[in-house]
Parts: structure tokens; C-alpha cells; sequence
């Protein structure tokens, strides 16, 4: 094995041990007024973020209170799950901006 072929493969091992094997972000658009996908899922400890291509502000609102995310125009926002189950959650501002996010233990 060539000294080159050693290190390569010891940055990979760094990698794989400093990024938690469960954690991951997922992205959802909203573009025209429409949350996309209205349907996910992710685990505690993922972060969720929002992506806001509109000219106008949104907000990721859960129904049981469990965040509020302020999405000015163009701007995006995210937040970390602390805790499972199925969350519900509109836009303040157009409330037939729906959708559902999924979480998993
Ligand atoms: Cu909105």
C-alpha cells in the first residue's frame, strides 16, 4: 500500500466519525404558494430546512406549537427535531399552504 493510498483512507475514516450516521437535513420548497414535498418524514436529530423561493414572506408554523419558522422572501430557515411524531404545520400568512412532516424516533 502506498503512503498516498494510507492517508486517503484515513480521511475517509475521519469523515464517517464525525458525521453522525443519522442525522441529515431535508429541504422543502416553497415555490407559488405550494409546500413541496407535503409530505415527509425524518428522524430526531435531523434539521429541517426550509427553502423560500417566493417574493413573498412565509412561516413553517406547527399546529401543536412545537416551532415557528419565520421564512422572509428569497431567505431560508430550518430547525432541529427534538422530538417524534406526526407534525402538522401551515403558513401563517396563506393558510392553505399545508403540509405534514413525519417524525421518526
Ligand atoms: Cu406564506
Amino acid at each position: 500500500m502506498t503512503p498516498r493510498r494510507t492517508v486517503s483512507i484515513v480521511a475517509v475514516l475521519m469523515l464517517a466519525i464525525s458525521v453522525p450516521a443519522h442525522a441529515a437535513t431535508i429541504e422543502i420548497t416553497m415555490d407559488n404558494l405550494v409546500i413541496s414535498p407535503a409530505d415527509a418524514s425524518a428522524k430526531v436529530g435531523d434539521t429541517i430546512e426550509w427553502i423560500n423561493k417566493d417574493i413573498l414572506a412565509h412561516t413553517a408554523t406547527a399546529r401543536n406549537g412545537d416551532w415557528d419558522v419565520n421564512l422572509p422572501p428569497k431567505k431560508n430557515g430550518s430547525v432541529v427535531l427534538k422530538k417524534a411524531g406526526a407534525v402538522e404545520y401551515y403558513c401563517r400568512f396563506h393558510p392553505n399552504m399545508k403540509a405534514t412532516l413525519t417524525v421518526e424516533p
